[in-house]
């Protein structure tokens, strides 16, 4: 094993060009490390072997807690259950010079306080182009048309008629850590990696309702539309919709949230976030593509040889580290669970490697928990930190055999003037105090 310094370290950290110009300095990485201070305060107790924090609560055993003394709430105090109040930081945030206003705008799901792979409903990001409509389910309508044979229009009670399925599967817009490929480098994981959810999905498989209107022979292409005011409409090819295209809905055992597209929405499980329509109205069944704004003048990837590329509907593998990251600062050397979520558009996770050195030396992570095709899968890594800085990175393999790309890989076919489809292994900087920052290695 090759060996590094901590100051060869800094050489690492490659200063990247910000295009920043249009981006506030707030968000702009931290160039300068941080003194090499070591932790104050922080009594510790070894049981079991693992180091844990010495406790100074009053409440602590043997001394009885006033709520242990009392009554508790009785039943219904909330009729929809909502989070512990201490859990009010876990919400979703935008970042407010990203776009211009909250109507077409996005918000982030906080992946830093998430455990397992499941996405809480109420903080699954937003991404919406004209608001968020409100639908009253039994004025909703599906319409079914183009290339068929009996074309349909159904309401929501039709819809549930079919069979039903379920599946978990993650849901990423194609821009998530496009401001990072910029070159703006955000403070938070939440706003690195959050345009990133995963739900239980539950509906009826496209290819159910087109077995319902017959399909005509030389059919190859799907326009999918929503009802809200950007009719945001995307073209699917019609092998997507045979395979796993679910019109979703249900989601995390409930009615689609109103953010996620209620009463219906389409999901292309593992393709970008954006080919899955919410508040899906039409599917016109069509022999070629449709080319929507959706995927010419956006959604399309801008090579370096001038062309755009097109139709680059699946999420390639990508990972990141959540324990530590900048929400999740380290409190002090000795144990922890190093942990963070890896996924891949093309199917399972294989296996993830961790790097603490930036890249130069690799360990295999454990894959904890459920391991579903095109679904967040958890990674962990038991670590006992000794203190010193560090370059903490995640590497992730999917079934395929395709392994995560370095940035200059990446960019070596890519280039940068690319938003979309930014999935480059990630670094965070871990400090002696245990802060952690977010730097770039090529
Ligand atoms: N009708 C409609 N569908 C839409 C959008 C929209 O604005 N309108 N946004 C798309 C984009 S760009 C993404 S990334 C996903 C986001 O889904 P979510 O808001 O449920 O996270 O929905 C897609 N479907
Ligand atoms: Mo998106």
């Amino acid at each position: 094993m090759r060996q590094k310094k901590v100051e060869e370290l800094d050489k690492l950290v490659s200063s990247i060009a910000t295009a920043g110009d249009k981006l506030p300095t707030v968000e702009r990485r931290q160039f300068l490390s941080q003194g090499l201070s070591m932790l104050g305060g922080a009594a510790a107790m070894v049981a079991g072997g693992t180091a844990l924090a010495a406790t100074t609560s009053k409440y602590a055993p043997p001394n009885v807690p006033p709520w242990t003394k009392t009554l508790g709430q009785g039943v219904i105090a909330d009729p929809y259950g909502v989070p512990s109040p201490f859990e009010s930081n876990v919400v979703r945030r935008n970042v407010p010079w990203l776009t211009a206003d909250r109507i077409a705008s996005i918000s982030f799901t906080p992946l830093a306080d998430l455990k397992g792979i499941i996405t809480p409903s109420g903080l699954v990001f937003e991404r919406y182009h004209a608001g968020r409509p409100e639908i009253d389910p039994d004025e909703h309508h599906l319409m079914i048309h183009g290339m068929v044979d009996r074309p349909i229009i159904l309401t929501m009670d039709d819809l549930m008629k079919f069979p039903s399925t379920s599946m978990i599967r993650f849901l990423e817009c194609p821009a998530n850590g496009g401001m990072e490929w910029r070159g703006a480098q955000m403070t938070k994981l939440q706003f690195t990696h959050g345009m990133l959810s995963c739900c239980e999905w539950t509906g009826v498989l496209l290819s159910t309702i087109l077995a319902e209107v017959g399909v005509n022979k030389g059919a190859s292409w799907i326009l999918a539309e929503g009802a809200d005011g950007a009719l945001m409409s995307r073209s699917i090819p019609m092998e997507k919709a045979l395979d796993d295209a679910l019109i979703v809905y249900a989601q995390n055992g409930e009615a689609l949230r109103r953010e996620q597209g209620y009463p219906i929405r389409l999901i292309n499980p593992g393709w970008e976030g954006n080919t899955c329509i919410k508040w899906l109205r039409r599917l016109e069944i069509g022999d070629s593509p449709y080319y929507q704004r959706e995927e010419t003048s956006k959604y399309t990837d801008l090579m370096p040889d001038g062309t755009a590329r097109e139709f680059t509907f699946v999420q390639e593998s990508n990972s990141v580290v959540t324990t530590p990251s900048p929400e999740n600062p380290l409190k002090g050397k000795g144990k922890y669970w190093l942990e963070g979520l890896a996924w891949s558009g093309r199917g399972k996770i294989k296996a993830v490697d961790v790097s603490l050195d930036g890249g130069i030396n690799w360990r295999p992570a454990r894959l904890t928990g459920m391991i579903e095709p095109r679904a967040l899968t958890r990674f962990g890594m038991e670590w006992d930190w000794d203190g010193s800085p560090a370059l903490i990175q995640s590497r992730s393999i999917d079934e395929t055999g395709y392994v995560q790309p370095t940035y200059t890989q990446l960019r070596a076919v890519r280039g940068s003037s690319s938003i979309y489809h930014k999935n480059a292994i990630h670094t965070w900087r871990l400090h002696a105090d245990g802060s952690v920052t977010n730097v770039q290695i090529s």
